[in-house]
């Protein structure tokens, strides 16, 4: 079933110049961009976004790093897409990350891992709506 899943590329990827090889695994991938902006987030943005982490004790170290620089953000749609996409990504932490991620291949630590993408389907209408509204979404 086609789905929709909120990606972001985040600061350490951005700043390293790596959007573009990230975004043509995601197009490799097959998955579509279907929305995508460059932005910089303020610290209540970062706190808004990862609300759900709020009462975790890495939520104020991620907030400063998410509004340390611009990321890009993108609405991404496909069969399973979120699955596929949390797949590309690899796990959570690098060194778990299996060969040919993306958190494999770029991420620098757990925090640093160069890539978010949506854990379901709740989330995933929440993260796009977060940051796009529909003028904004192609198709
Ligand atoms: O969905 P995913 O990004 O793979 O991980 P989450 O468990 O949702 O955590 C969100 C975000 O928080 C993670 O990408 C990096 C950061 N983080 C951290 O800095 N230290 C941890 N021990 C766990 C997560
Ligand atoms: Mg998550």
């Amino acid at each position: 079933m086609s789905e929709r899943t909120l990606s972001i590329i985040k600061p350490d990827a951005v700043e390293r110049n790596l959007t573009g090889a990230v975004l043509k695994m995601i197009q490799d991938e097959g998955l579509k961009v279907v929305a995508m902006k460059m932005i910089h987030m303020t610290k209540e943005q970062a706190q808004g976004f990862y609300a759900v982490h709020r009462e975790r004790p890495f939520f104020d170290s991620l907030t400063d790093f998410m509004c340390s620089g611009p990321v890009v953000v993108a609405a991404l749609e496909g069969d399973d897409a979120i699955a596929r996409y949390r797949k590309l990504m690899g796990a959570t932490n690098p060194d778990n990350a299996d060969e040919g991620t993306i958190r494999k291949l770029f991420a620098l630590d757990v925090e640093k891992n160069t890539v978010h993408g949506s854990d379901g389907p709740e989330t995933a209408a929440v993260e796009i709506s977060y940051f796009f509204n529909r003028l904004e979404m192609v198709g």
